[in-house]
């Protein structure tokens, strides 16, 4: 992909993200219907579904022959990541949007051949885009987000954690994780995958711990994440896999290194 083409993607990239949160702003003002997925708590609303159709032919009006990767059914099939592939989830945080109506995300993650061209985060109701272009660095509303710090002790850090995953659950081995919560300053629980992933890019909090993600919940947070010099993996330390679900340990290099070793996967 040359550079005029990146650019012209990028800046389509986000004028589709800008029109949709405006969407999703509006029709949140009147009545929509909310449905269960697989159980009780995988909500999904009439609105996460009208933002995916809205994007998806934003998309395809302006890329015919790109692929598009999305939540909530109305993408392609995407078996492999050749070619120019779009990752999309139109509501990160579909539970927040419902109860809080706020803290929750339009997530847009773009790859050529494998690779993170540009990941966009956007904070509907805080009208914040996190942004991160490869090889450029990341941003917060137009300004850059610098490196991250490597200096941090593992005792001063921050940690993003579901408290799901904090009693006995079937993936992880909750007794450690006990004793990471004991040696930490404290733990965080955002509820939104994307913006976990934005605020770690943003040095607000160190760490992010979960353990099953879907390819929309991480694609544009693994590029902007990159970006800052930080490191996304699955738990176990290997590389996330964007035609999967993934467990993820995402933080600065430092504070991944003394993170993994308290994870236990059963
Ligand atoms: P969603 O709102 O788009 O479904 C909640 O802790 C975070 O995990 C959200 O980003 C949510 O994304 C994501 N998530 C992904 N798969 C999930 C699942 N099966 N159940 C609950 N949350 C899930
Ligand atoms: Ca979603």
């Amino acid at each position: 992909m040359d550079n005029f083409e990146k650019s012209n993607l990028i800046d389509e990239a986000k004028r589709i993200i800008f029109k949709a949160s405006e969407q999703i702003k509006s029709h949140m003002q009147r009545p929509y219907e909310i449905n269960t997925k697989q159980d009780r708590k995988d909500l999904v609303t009439e609105i996460d579904e009208s933002t995916e159709k809205f994007i998806i032919e934003k998309i395809r009006s302006s890329f015919p022959d790109h692929k598009i990767m999305a939540e909530e059914g109305t993408g392609d099939d995407v078996t492999s990541l050749d070619g120019t592939v779009w990752i999309i989830d139109p509501i990160d945080g579909t539970m927040n949007f419902i109860h809080q109506k706020r803290f929750f995300a339009i997530s847009i993650g773009v790859y050529h051949n494998g690779e993170g061209i540009v990941g966009l985060i956007y904070d509907v109701m805080d009208d914040t885009l996190y942004e991160g272009v490869k090889g450029e660095g990341a941003y917060k509303n137009g300004k850059k987000l610098p490196e991250l710090t490597k200096e941090k002790e593992l005792k001063d850090t921050l940690i993003g954690i579901n408290s799901f995953w904090s009693v006995p659950n079937r993936r992880l081995n909750e007794e450690k994780i006990h004793q990471l919560i004991r040696d930490v300053r404290g733990t965080r629980s955002y509820g939104s995958a994307a913006l976990e992933f934005a605020y770690i890019a943003e040095g607000i909090i160190d760490a992010y711990i979960t353990m099953r993600l879907s390819p929309w919940d991480i694609a544009a947070g693994l590029i902007i994440i990159n970006e800052v010099g930080g490191k996304a993996t699955r738990v176990n330390g290997e590389p996330l896999d964007l035609l999967k679900e993934n467990s993820v340990l995402a933080a600065n290099e430092v504070v991944h290194s003394r993170y993994i070793h308290y994870i236990e996967e059963k």
